[in-house]
């Protein structure tokens, strides 16, 4: 079916609603929530942007056929979109409830839930679904930390969703960010991360070298993996609220999404902050929807 006929769902999965009696390997779950924004505003409007761009990446049931391998990748592997969280347009906490409540449904039928954002301080409210899972270490590729106590006398932002998460979830053995760069660091939030042991690895030092970079990876761990769009550099994806030069390349992004796959049990992944407000040709969605198609099908097979 051409791209443009039809209803969007993600990749042309079968849609479910959330509280149906559906079962799959992997389910797309939608969080249209950006009221915890420091900047431009929009990412509200992520989801719907990614489905309708991602049809140009549709997964038939007979798989996407790589010639260079010779694999067929997502061959009979069940997806599910279960749309959008139902949010209230204010009342930050009541919103955390509902995708804290959403996404553990998701987690109960599906192997692998594909959260989609909204701004990146949905990932706590979908952190804190976690909260049953022994050792579980969060890879976070990001510009920003998102390690902030306290910004502008917010609490909840997109600053600070790691923040919060640690506090919620004694069980969260580590978190490693890569991507790091920009003017705009919080001492504070620098020092609190290196004291819990978090490994902080800027975007000029992401090793060229695979056994180095497996090596600054977590390994054997449960692993939930938060993407946040804007960890590529603006010339791949502008359409995003706080780009930062000096970016990584999609194929960086996708070779630490390998890697921590190898050697990991990815339990769940996030991409966040697209905004489609400031992405008027549609370009940076058509690179969301594809880092999404193409980390289920590294992670599934
Ligand atoms: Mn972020």
């Amino acid at each position: 079916m051409l791209p443009y006929v039809g209803i969007p769902t993600f990749a042309r999965a079968t849609h479910h609603p959330l509280d149906g009696d559906w079962h799959a390997d992997a389910a797309i779950l939608g969080i249209p929530f950006d009221i915890a924004l420091g900047f431009r505003p929009g990412a509200r409007f992520g989801p719907r942007a990614i489905r309708e761009a991602s049809l140009r990446y549709a997964v038939p049931p007979a798989g996407l056929y790589d010639w260079r391998s010779g694999i067929v990748r997502l061959a009979g592997v069940v997806l599910a979109d279960l749309g959008d969280v139902d949010l209230p347009s204010l009342e930050p906490q009541l919103a955390h409830e509902r995708i804290t409540a959403a996404a553990r449904i998701v987690r109960r039928r599906a192997r692998l839930p594909l959260f989609l954002g909204g701004d990146h301080s949905v990932t706590y409210p979908l952190l804190r679904a976690y909260d049953d899972v022994p050792g579980l270490h969060v890879v976070q590729l990001d510009a920003h930390l998102d390690f902030t106590d306290v910004r502008d006398a917010t609490r909840w932002s997109n600053s600070s969703p790691f923040r919060r998460a640690v506090e919620a979830l004694p069980d969260l053995r580590g978190i490693t960010t890569i991507g790091l760069r920009g003017l705009r660091t919080d001492p504070e939030a620098v020092q609190e991360a290196r004291m819990r042991g978090h490994a902080l690895v800027h975007a000029d030092d992401i090793p060229p070298d695979d056994d180095a970079l497996a090596a600054i990876l977590p390994q054997g761990s449960p692993v939930y993996l938060s993407i946040d769009l804007d960890v590529l550099d603006p010339s791949v994806l502008p359409g995003t609220s706080s780009p930062e030069v000096d970016g990584l390349l999609y194929r960086d992004v996708m070779r630490l999404v390998q890697v921590v796959a190898e050697q990991n049990d990815i339990v769940g992944v996030d991409i966040v902050e697209l905004c489609p407000p400031a992405d008027p040709g549609g370009g940076s969605a058509l690179v969301a929807a594809r880092l999404g198609v193409e980390c289920l099908a590294t992670i599934l097979g």
